[in-house]
């Protein structure tokens, strides 16, 4: 074998026995490279005699001809077994099931809060939202609540820095907002978060209320009783439950009462309600010579416990899907 045969077999050899494009470059420059041993064969036929340069100069460019092509050969290869590598790894089997999206659910206090707000949208309610950080006047002034009555002492109540603010302690706010902007007769509904400096089994810092309120110029206790009773009837698909009005206090009604409900054996307490003080609606724009009207107050979480049957308050602030998936 000649040199050049043996120049072009190593090549081939050396181009074979790597397996990746950097080393395959390096192997190349050391047989075409400035110094590659191609090139020096070639830079050595100035110094042959003239009759032999030509044959000799034809057998090494056949040479680095060979060369080259086995070097493009390689890159193909070298190319086309790397795609192959990443073809596999990076495979999808577009065979496989999916692992689905899985269907959402709503929270239980959501629950709740829509079948009383679709229940009082039945008997005519409209439903009212407002914002969950009120002025001091939203929050109490306007709820007859003024200046140092005790509700509004530190104990069970979040201020806002400054003290001008809370968030609010009950969603009365909203409908004292819903009287400024509508003109009576009104019948409004009042959902939401509300806020208490308060917590144990049966207290959370943040719940939920539904406050109605009725105003027109002959409302009664009577239709008080007549919708809280609907409402609480219907609530709990009961028409055997027995509702009880226990005198009471609240500030911002007058005459107040407790609403107790009965499924047979005992009473539970469930809400508030009474007639709107006339302050109240005077803080509305109301014109308390004219209009009357009644608001009951209702503890959502305290609804959302006695119709799942849930005896920890916490259940349901604890965002634990195993509880929350079997309401969904
Ligand atoms: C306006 C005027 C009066 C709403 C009322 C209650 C009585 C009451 C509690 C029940 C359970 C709150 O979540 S709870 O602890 N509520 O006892 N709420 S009367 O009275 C209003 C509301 C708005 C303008």
């Amino acid at each position: 074998m000649s040199d050049v045969d043996a120049i072009v077999a190593d090549a081939l050899a050396e181009f074979a026995a790597v397996h990746d494009p950097a080393a395959l470059e390096n192997v190349k420059a050391r047989f075409l490279g400035r110094t590659g041993r191609i090139t020096e064969l070639l830079k050595g036929l100035g110094k042959l005699p003239l009759d032999q340069r030509r044959t000799a100069g034809g057998r090494i460019n056949e040479a680095k001809a060979s060369i080259e092509q086995a070097l493009e050969a390689r890159r193909a290869a070298l190319r086309d077994a790397d795609l192959e590598r990443r073809l596999r790894a990076e495979a999808i089997d577009v065979t496989q099931p999916g692992r689905g999206a899985g269907n959402g659910g709503l929270h239980p206090i959501t629950l709740v809060r829509a079948r009383i707000e679709a229940l009082l949208r039945s008997m005519g309610f409209d439903v009212a939202d407002g914002p969950e950080i009120e002025s001091d006047f939203y929050n109490f002034t306007a709820l007859n609540m003024p200046a140092n009555h005790p509700a509004r002492s530190m104990h069970d109540t979040f201020y806002v820095e400054g003290g001008s603010h809370v968030l609010r302690t009950h969603t009365s706010p909203i409908q004292i907002h819903y009287m400024q902007s509508h003109r009576p007769p009104l019948r409004v509904l009042a959902p939401g978060r509300v806020y208490r400096s308060d917590s144990d089994a049966t207290h959370s810092p943040m719940f939920h209320q539904v406050e109605g309120l009725w105003i027109d110029e002959t409302v009664s206790f009577a239709d008080l009783k007549g919708v809280t009773i609907e409402l609480l009837q219907k609530f709990f698909e009961r028409t055997d439950l027995a509702v009880r009005f226990r005198p009471s206090f609240f500030p911002f009604t007058e005459p107040s009462a407790e609403i107790d409900m009965s499924f047979g054996e005992g009473w539970l307490e469930i809400g508030g309600c009474g007639m709107v003080h006339p302050n109240v609606l005077e803080h509305g724009n109301v014109d308390s010579s004219r209009y009357q009207g009644f608001a009951f107050g209702m503890g959502v979480d305290r609804l959302a416990m006695l119709r799942y049957g849930v005896d920890d308050l916490r259940l349901f602030f604890q965002n634990d899907l195993r509880f929350l998936r079997q309401f969904a």
